[in-house]
């Protein structure tokens, strides 16, 4: 049934992005600079952000939803029909890489987001000495992953790197997963 409400949005050429991460990982920033918009001035997410972009014909409805530990009891409240996650990793955040893989981990138990597939952003590597994608990679224990389509991409919101190419990828995989084309 979801799948199929599922199709039918896409069919609309709509789908819903959630994007989710601990608390300073450039969630925001990154958002900010897909819209186009100063990222000068970006402030801790209390609640939730909603923005609509266009991307290939497609109409992205991308949820920021803060990530501080008071808030992620509030984060099951935005599952509902999600297409895609987009997990943003502070490169730069070796002290907190496992409570980062934990509340990974913990997201993809998540019945509602099973038909979700998940983009890995290792966000901030324009920082010298911050943790590679492989390092991530191990650090989040993505092998382990079996239950959704994933891929890891390295990107910078400050140096404006890459962000493109991580929606094209979720836009594929969605469009492959649906069997639309
Ligand atoms: N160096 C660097 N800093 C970044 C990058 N993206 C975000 N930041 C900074 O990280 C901090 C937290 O960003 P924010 O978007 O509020 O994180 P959020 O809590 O995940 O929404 C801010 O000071 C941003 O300027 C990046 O790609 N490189
Ligand atoms: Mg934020």
């Amino acid at each position: 049934m979801l799948s199929i409400l599922r199709k039918a949005r896409l069919k609309d050429k709509e789908m819903r992005i959630l994007m989710l991460g601990l608390d300073n990982a450039g969630k925001t920033t990154i958002v900010k600079r897909i819209m186009g918009e100063d990222v000068n001035t970006v402030s801790p997410t209390l609640g939730f952000i909603i923005k609509t972009i266009e991307y290939e014909g497609y109409k992205l409805n991308i949820w920021d939803v803060g990530g501080q530990k008071t808030l992620r009891s509030y984060w099951r409240n935005y599952f509902e029909k999600t297409d895609a996650l987009i997990w943003v990793v502070d490169a730069t955040d070796r002290l907190r890489i496992d409570d980062c893989r934990e509340e990974l981990h913990g997201l993809l138990q998540e019945e509602r987001l099973s038909g979700a597939c998940l983009l890995v952003f290792a966000n901030k590597t324009d920082v010298n000495g911050c943790m590679d994608p492989e390092e991530i990679r191990e650090g989040l224990q993505l092998n382990a992953i079996k239950t959704h389509q994933w891929h890891i991409i390295r990107c910078s919101a400050i140096a404006s790197t890459n962000l493109q190419e991580g929606l094209a990828w979720v836009v594929q995989d969605a469009k492959n997963r649906l069997f639309l084309f």
